[in-house]
């Protein structure tokens, strides 16, 4: 089969507090509110991609960290509880999901054709990380789109970030074609926070915003750089900027995951749509999303 397309690419961050913040029947412990920005971003990228007919959400997770190679989520079907290793007063999510494990396996077969060390996870009993929980989450509540997880190899700690840049735009092309192959239309996620130096003390209500700020002007000024960079198309040079972003802003891309979604899309050149930025425990989170078709229409 050809043919296939990703619809839309889109920077969706992870943190467990815009679910404890949202309230959702899957979560345990409840809250009165909170990170208003970043959820009402979500809440107008989910308008957006709402507009689109799609088939699958594929994304890779930076809190699922395999250290042999690069794995997929290989069963039909995950059910349980899921528990923030962190955070256990805000996210105890009961997830119950389904996975597009024929489109995994066409990822990881053209991800090990590239040469990348690529495996399936065919274990039932497997725990969903809470990444891929939460972003799909956020993207999708109606979890009624079958979803393809990638694992974050860590090349950045077990190598450089040379070696993550070169794995992560590697697996992005591999991504890329095995989704045109499929003949399926699909959404892409990148799960991670922008600059990632984050506070090591909660405060006693978490929801309150009165303590909630970027951890320090620097980092700021960092994730100011790359939201523009992004405003204008220029994700080549931005991917440029990568490494030197991962490691002076501490940034989660250090998984891998942003790197992935740049090359995913093909570095696009036009703006992304920037739907809001804030800020959760001191991190940088950018709500962000690319849509090829509307490029495609206007040109
Ligand atoms: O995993 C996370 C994160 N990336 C950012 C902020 C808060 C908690 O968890
Ligand atoms: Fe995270």
């Amino acid at each position: 089969m050809s043919g296939g397309k990703i619809v839309a690419g889109a920077l969706a961050p992870h943190p467990p507090h815009l679910v404890y913040a949202d309230n959702p029947p899957q979560n345990e412990p409840t809250s009165e509110c909170g990170w208003e920005t970043l959820r009402w971003a979500y809440d107008r990228m989910r308008q957006d991609l709402d507009k689109l007919d799609y088939d699958a959400i594929v994304l890779l997770s930076p809190h699922w960290q395999t250290y042999v190679g690069t794995h997929f989520l290989g069963v039909d079907k995950f059910k349980s509880l899921s528990v923030d290793p962190v955070f256990p007063n805000l996210f105890r999510y009961h997830y119950d999901l389904k996975v597009d494990v024929e489109l995994a396996q066409a990822i990881c077969d053209e991800a090990r054709e590239a040469g990348l060390v690529s495996k399936m996870m065919e274990n039932p009993d497997f725990r969903v990380d809470y990444g891929t929980i939460v972003s799909c989450h956020l993207t999708r509540p109606e979890w009624d789109k079958p979803i393809v997880s990638i694992s974050s190899c860590r090349s950045r700690s077990y190598y450089s970030v040379e070696v993550m840049q070169q794995q992560a735009r590697a697996l992005g092309e591999a991504t890329r074609k095995a989704i045109e192959k499929s003949g399926k239309r699909v959404v892409v996620l990148g799960s991670n926070s922008l600059s990632h130096r984050h506070f090591t003390t909660e405060t006693e209500v978490p929801e309150d915003m009165s303590r909630e700020h970027i951890t320090s002007h620097a980092l700021y000024l960092w994730d100011m750089k790359v939201i523009q960079m992004m405003r204008e198309g220029k994700t080549e040079e931005l991917n440029h900027l990568m490494p030197e972003f991962t490691e002076q802003a501490v940034s989660e891309a250090d998984a891998g995951s942003f790197t992935w979604l740049l090359s995913a899309l093909g570095f696009p050149k036009y703006g992304a749509e920037i739907y809001g930025y804030g800020t959760v425990i001191g991190t940088g989170n950018v709500v962000a999303g690319w849509f090829p078709e509307r490029e495609e229409a206007s040109a």
